[in-house]
C-alpha cells in the first residue's frame, strides 16, 4: 500500500494529515496529545504577543454540518510557546508556530522569536476573522506586503502564511504575485469563512456572543471553498519555478476527503472540526483511509495523484 508521505517547504512528514491550528492546541497537555497521535506535525494555537483570554462564551458551536466560532485568539503569549517547542522537541516531529498580530508591528517580534526557537515551520497567520474592530489583513495586499518585507528578512526558518478565502481569482492572483516576490515557502488555506452568523429560531439569538453573533465557519461547510483556493494556488503556483508548499484545510473528516485535496494539489493537510468531534484518533483513521484509497487506485506514491485532477 502506498505511504501517504510527504514534505512541506523541505520539511519531511511520516504522513499527510496533520492538527490546524486553533483546536486542542494552546496548552502543553493537548500539544502532547498531539505529539502522541499519527499527526506526523505538532501545529500549534496561533499565539500573540501577550497571553489573551478570548472573547466571551458562548463562542463556539456545533452546527448540522461543522462548527461556527469566535474564540478571539485565546493563547498564553508566545513567550510559552517557545517554552513548549523546546520541550516538545523529544517527539521528532516538526514542531509549527502560529504567530498573529494585533498590530502589524507585533508579526516582526514574533518572527524573531520564533526564528530562534525550536520550532521547525511558522505559519504567520494574516486571517484571523474574529477580533472586534481588526479587519483580515491578507484582504489588504499593501497591509501584507508591508509585513512580508519586514519578517522575511529575519532568519532561515522557513515561513508560510495562513490565508482567507478568496472568491475572486484576481483577488487570490493578488496575494500570489505577492507571496512570489517574497521568501515564503507554504501556504495553508483556508481559515475558516469569516463573519457568518447561526442563530437558534427558539431563542431568537445569535448561537455565539461576540461580534453580535458573527463567527468563523468551519467543517463540511467550507470543503468546496477551500478546494477552489488549493486549486487556483497549485496552478498559479505550477507555472513557477519557485516551489510553495500548499497546506489544504477546510472540511476533511475522511480519506476520501483528503484524497480531493491531493488531487486539487495539496501537499499536505489539516483538521479541525473533525480533530474537535473525534479527538486524535482521527489523524490515524483518516491517514488510513487516504492510503487505502491510494492503494485500490493503483498509486505507488503521493506524487502520483498530487495536483491530478482531470479536467471534463
Ligand atoms: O482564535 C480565533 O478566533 C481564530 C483564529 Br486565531 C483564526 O485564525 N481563525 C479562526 O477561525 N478563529
Amino acid at each position: 500500500m502506498a505511504a501517504a508521505k510527504t514534505n512541506i517547504a523541505g520539511i519531511p512528514l511520516a504522513s499527510y494529515i496533520f492538527n490546524a491550528s486553533g483546536i486542542n492546541d494552546s496548552a502543553f497537555e493537548e500539544l502532547e496529545t498531539i505529539a502522541n497521535s499519527a499527526s506526523p506535525a505538532i501545529m500549534m494555537k496561533s499565539c500573540t504577543l501577550e497571553p489573551r483570554k478570548g472573547n466571551d462564551e458562548p463562542r463556539y458551536a456545533h452546527l448540522p454540518f461543522g462548527s461556527i466560532q469566535c474564540m478571539g485568539l485565546p493563547n498564553l503569549g508566545y513567550k510559552e510557546y517557545i517554552k513548549f517547542a523546546s520541550r516538545l522537541k523529544k517527539y521528532k516531529k516538526p514542531i509549527i508556530a502560529s504567530v498573529a498580530g494585533l498590530h502589524p508591528d507585533d508579526y516582526g517580534v514574533l518572527v524573531e522569536a520564533f526564528q530562534k526557537s525550536n520550532a521547525d515551520l511558522i505559519e504567520v497567520n494574516l486571517s484571523c476573522p474574529n477580533i472586534e474592530g481588526k479587519s483580515q489583513i491578507a484582504y489588504d495586499t499593501s497591509l501584507s506586503e508591508g509585513i512580508l518585507a519586514e519578517i522575511c528578512k529575519i532568519g532561515k526558518k522557513p515561513l508560510g502564511l495562513k490565508l482567507p478565502p478568496y472568491y475572486d481569482s484576481a483577488h487570490q492572483e493578488g496575494m500570489a504575485e505577492l507571496i512570489k516576490r517574497f521568501d515564503i515557502s507554504f501556504i495553508t488555506c483556508i481559515n475558516s469563512i469569516g463573519n457568518a452568523l447561526a442563530i437558534n429560531p427558539e431563542t431568537e439569538t445569535p448561537m455565539l456572543k461576540p461580534k453580535k453573533g458573527l463567527g468563523g465557519l468551519c467543517g463540511d461547510y467550507i470543503k468546496p471553498v477551500a478546494l477552489g483556493n488549493v486549486r487556483n494556488f497549485y496552478e498559479i503556483f505550477g507555472r513557477e519555478k519557485k516551489k510553495v508548499s500548499i497546506i489544504g484545510v477546510g472540511g476533511i473528516k475522511s480519506g476520501s476527503d483528503a484524497f480531493e485535496f491531493l488531487l486539487a494539489g495539496a501537499d499536505a493537510v489539516q483538521i479541525g472540526t473533525a480533530f474537535e468531534r473525534e479527538g486524535a484518533s482521527c489523524f490515524k483513521r483518516i491517514n488510513r483511509e487516504l492510503e487505502c484509497i491510494l492503494g485500490k487506485k493503483g498509486y505507488k506514491n503521493m506524487n502520483e495523484a498530487k495536483g491530478r485532477l482531470r479536467y471534463l
